[in-house]
């Protein structure tokens, strides 16, 4: 039977409304939702993937697992033995030593419904704050500005005000590719009308900032200096709202005192940028009928990102542009449900509703509602310092869900350390190769995108249902459940009296409960329920009981929520980075995100198309200082900081400035050997948010002399469902070699192949032999061999009937590489055309270049064909409508304009 179900893209905080396809308990196609007021019926190349990603249920986690022992192999178990086992350590550990021994490390990825339970737990029951979540690596900065500034946390603004900007300012966010839906929205507001202004202040030049108005390549973690240095000009020359100050804001005369000092010119040296260029950015802002800014990790992944949002807050506030149509600070949150585990308070430093617990009063109100007594007054410990805590021993157990702090937190060589160290560890997972899986003790799989119902928030405070559109595959469960399970059996442990907190039986249980504690509060949903959210569609908070609809925009009226209704200014000091370059690191490391990949790839990573627009991961250096290092595109180098080191591929480029290199968050121990970007990163946090420095790291750069090299590839089965599990039998094989990467890559026929990179000064047979039995490669007669003993090359490829099936080049020393050959059998391969003559004729095949980038995902269109078509005169109608680019999802349209701009006007 075939059914439609609505519900929610599990991706970014765009929050898109999509139609799921399902036939026979499969999820078999997806659309944009037309009616969803996100995305009004578009996708990005990530949402209109996500079928793929649950084809197969190779690398799901189906069944509970248990080990009895650290040092032993992890055994399936049913739930309730898994459950049990959870719930009797955690109590034993909280008897022990006391509540604040145990943690819960969760994720802006979870529903509100399981996120709520969670919360419940940590401090209803448990009652210790040593809850946090990942969005401590990404929005507590905002968070912790909005509170500063305009005393409740959420942003002022909505997606309409994309549309009505008339200056846009984009500061520290890649919309383009991290926020594709809306960033369309913004392509066809300024196609419109041409005289809206585009500001982008990024260290690199992204396609965005291509195609700005004005790009201020600030050199790193410079924010504040550039927007104090833009205030200071607004300010002499006259160009405030002095009556909005007036009338609704606080210290303006201790920043205005501040601000003297960051004249123009001073503002521009610190940040490396032109003079000019600063003061034509002020005066888009301040002359502006509506001025927006748009900001994510560029300013919160910052030791300090606070003060970061503070500066820019700022600007709005002394120049109006808040609470108005089309203006104010608009904080893009990153995860699906970045801005629910807010609400809930999910948090070591907040209480549930937008309450602080410090606050007596707030955490009366929590316990009155939960009747419960005795909630801890003690900030729990923030993400860095929890792990520390586990490393120290002082937290001894703790629960890991959603979320894979092994890849994704800085400084993962820590990270690794405080779990190997932990009594106990559980984690709930919907993927079994994650880099945080091995430290499970216990193993709790969970249900995921399409499997789960509950709501999530977006990043314009809109609420959605999250609708399941089949079953959880094995045994896996929604984490709600799951947690609930657990928080019955702690309590009744805990406990003389009958349980009674956990009686949720539905995630609309738990909703309910969710909505009467928001009742009085700012973010007051006491109107919104699951009934009215299926039959109204998704809603913004607040709406109260009594409301007719949610509210737009907030602070219309100049009324902020702080005690006296004022804004704050803040008198904000630019400070360096927390680890300045010197003679030893002299690169500035920026990470960020990558257009078809997310996070750690445990989804994404499932789709060969998904790596065609950046098939292996790479470190991007200005090509001044490649040259003088002489480093030629593609060459290994070893990326190293005081933490940690790491091999990547350069790939040079003029988008980032001479002295800074970038690197993809993305790739991790699952795809590569080592842990990726975060070995080298900064555990440093900001002092208000206690957000890490993800953005900023001091490395050195060096040659890897590798000279022995490996491609090897492998094609799927049909459909190529099973590379998924070559890639696990792969996997345990990459951490072996100094540097070993692995994709998936779609081949002509609806087909995909597994291709494996690696090298190392030499590698033994017998790893060779290992590799060949993980591929799946033959032996006999089918396997086609080739040895140059005196070179100590080595070609093995692999026939299915007639066509190529599979290969492995390997070998070299200095002047000779044994991988010659190896993009040619990757033609073949991806061809799957049959090969006419004579087998032996394979190894005579000789160079060919790599095939080059796919820009267009939709339509898989290559760089070289659009370039072609470009110079064969086409305009970028042309190129939709002859090649196809960009006529789908849109999210290549950027750097398809980009290359379009690239060639001199006058061959256009
Ligand atoms: N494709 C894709 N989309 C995603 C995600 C994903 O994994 N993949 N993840 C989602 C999540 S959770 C998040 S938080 C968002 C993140 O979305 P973004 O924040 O937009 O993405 P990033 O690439 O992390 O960083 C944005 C930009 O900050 C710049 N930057 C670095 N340092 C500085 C600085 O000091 N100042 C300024 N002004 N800019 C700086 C980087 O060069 C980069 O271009 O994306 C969401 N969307
Ligand atoms: N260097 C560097 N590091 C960064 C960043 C950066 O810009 N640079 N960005 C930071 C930011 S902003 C973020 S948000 C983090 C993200 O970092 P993570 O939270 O580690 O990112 P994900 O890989 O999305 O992890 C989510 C995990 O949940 C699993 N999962 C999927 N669905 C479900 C489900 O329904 N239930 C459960 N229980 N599990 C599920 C997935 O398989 C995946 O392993 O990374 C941070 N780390
Ligand atoms: S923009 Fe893309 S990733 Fe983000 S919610 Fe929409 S479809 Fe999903
Ligand atoms: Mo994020």
């Amino acid at each position: 039977m075939k059914t439609v179900t609505r519900s929610t893209c599990c991706y970014c905080g765009v929050g898109c409304g999509v139609l799921v396809e399902a036939e026979d308990g499969r999820i078999t196609g997806i659309q944009g939702d037309p009616e969803h007021p996100a995305n009004y019926g578009r996708l990005c190349t990530k949402g209109r993937s996500l079928p793929l990603t649950v084809q197969s249920v190779t690398g799901r986690l189906l069944r509970p697992e248990v080990r009895a022992t650290r040092d032993a192999k992890r055994e399936p178990a049913d739930w309730s033995s898994a459950l049990d086992l959870v719930a009797e350590r955690f109590a034993q550990v909280i008897e022990r030593h006391g509540p604040d021994a145990v943690a819960f490390y969760v994720s802006g990825q979870l529903l509100t419904e399981d996120y709520y339970v969670f919360n419940k737990l940590a401090k209803g029951l448990v009652k210790t704050n040593n809850i946090d979540t990942n969005s401590r690596l990404c929005m507590s900065s905002a968070v912790t500005a909005y509170k500063k500034a305009f005393g409740a946390d959420g942003p002022p603004t909505c997606y309409e005000d994309l549309e009505l900007a008339q200056t846009v300012l984009f500061a520290g966010s890649n919309m383009a590719y991290a926020h594709p839906v809306l960033f369309r929205r913004l392509e066809e507001a300024k196609a419109k009308h041409p005289d809206i202004r585009w500001i982008v202040v990024d260290p690199r030049r992204t396609d965005m900032a291509a195609m700005a108005d004005l790009h201020l390549a600030i050199q790193p973690g410079t924010d504040v200096a550039l927007f104090n240095g833009m205030l200071h000009h607004l300010i002499w020359e006259g160009m405030l709202d002095r009556a909005y100050i007036d009338a609704h804001t606080e210290g303006f005369d201790a920043l205005k005192a501040l601000v003297r000092e960051y004249t123009p010119r001073m503002a521009a040296e610190i940040c490396g940028i032109e003079e000019r260029a600063l003061l034509q950015a002020a005066e888009w802002f301040g002359a502006s009928p509506a001025a927006l800014s748009l900001y994510c990790m560029g300013l919160n992944q910052s030791s300090h990102g606070t003060d970061k949002n503070l500066a820019l807050i700022n600007l709005h506030l002394a120049t109006g542009q808040v609470g108005r149509p089309g203006a104010g600070p608009f904080s893009l949150t990153g995860q699906p449900n970045a801005m629910g585990g807010r609400e809930v308070g999910g948090m070591a430093t907040m209480l549930a509703a937008h309450r602080d617990i410090g606050n007596a009063g707030h955490r009366a109100e929590v316990e009155a509602l939960w009747g419960v007594e005795g909630l801890s007054d003690r900030p729990g410990l923030p993400a860095v310092e929890m792990f520390d805590a586990v490393r120290s021993g002082k937290i001894k157990a703790i629960w890991i869900a959603c979320t894979n702090p092994v890849h994704s937190m800085p400084d993962i060589v820590r990270v690794r350390e405080a779990l190997a160290t932990a009594e106990f560890v559980v984690v709930q997972e919907a993927f079994a190769q994650t880099d945080t899986v091995p430290y499970a003790d216990v193993l709790l799989p969970a249900a995921s995108w399409g499997e789960k119902s509950g709501t999530v928030t977006n990043s314009e405070r809109r609420i959605s249902r999250v609708q399941a559109a089949v079953d959880a595959p094995g045994e896996a469960k929604p984490d709600w459940w799951i947690v609930n399970e657990v928080a019955r059996r702690i309590e009744a442990k805990l406990s003389s009296q009958t349980p009674t907190l956990f009686g949720f039986d539905t995630p609309q249980a738990v909703f309910d409960e969710h909505r009467r504690l928001t009742a009085g509060r700012d973010l007051d949903i006491g109107g919104l329920s699951y009934a009215k959210l299926e039959t109204d569609g998704p809603q913004q908070w607040p709406f109260a009981a009594d409301a007719v609809q949610g509210q737009a925009r907030r602070y219309t009226d100049g009324v902020f929520a702080t005690a006296d209704g004022r804004a704050r200014f803040h008198a904000t000091r630019y400070l360096p980075v927390a680890e300045p370059v010197d003679a030893r690191y002299p690169f500035r490391l920026v990470t960020g995100r990558l257009r078809d990949q997310w996070h750690g790839m445990s989804r994404t990573g499932r789709v060969g198309a998904l790596f065609a627009h950046a098939p292996e991961p790479a470190l991007t250096m200005h090509r001044a200082d490649a040259t003088r290092r002489g480093f030629k595109d593609g060459d290994l180098l070893t990326i190293a900081s005081r933490r940690g080191s790491l091999v990547l591929p350069v790939q040079i480029s003029d988008d980032v400035a001479s002295g800074t290199v970038f690197a993809p968050m993305h790739w991790n121990g699952q795809f590569l050997n080592s842990g990726g970007i975060n070995e080298t990163t900064v555990p440093a946090v900001d002092p208000h948010s206690a957000q890490p420095e993800l953005k900023h790291a001091a490395v050195r750069v060096q040659a890897a002399d590798l000279p022995w090299r490996l491609v090897a590839a492998k094609r799927g089965g049909d459909g190529g469902s099973d590379v998924l599990a070559l890639h696990a039998a792969v996997q345990p094989l990459l951490r072996e070699r100094r540097y070993a990467s692995v994709r998936i890559e779609a081949d002509e026929n609806g087909g995909e192949m597994l291709i494996v990179s690696a090298a190392d000064v030499r590698a033994p047979a017998e790893w060779l032999d290992r590799l060949h039995d993980a591929l799946g490669l033959p032996r006999g007669e089918d396997l086609l061999e080739y040895r140059d003993a005196r070179r100590g090359h080595e070609k093995r490829v692999a026939w299915h009937e007639n066509m190529i099936d599979g290969f492995m080049l390997a070998g070299g020393a200095k002047g000779t590489s044994g991988t010659t050959g190896a993009a040619a059998l990757i033609d073949r391969i991806r061809e799957a055309a049959p090969w006419s003559g004579p087998r032996h004729a394979v190894f005579v095949e000789g160079k060919r270049a790599p095939r080059d980038r796919v820009i267009c995902n939709c339509k898989q269109v290559t760089q070289s064909q659009i370039a072609e078509a470009i110079a064969a005169g086409a305009d970028l109608a042309e190129l939709k409508s002859t090649l196809g680019c960009g006529s789908v999802c849109g999210s290549c349209v950027p750097e398809i304009r980009r290359l379009y701009d690239a060639v001199p006007a006058a061959a256009h």
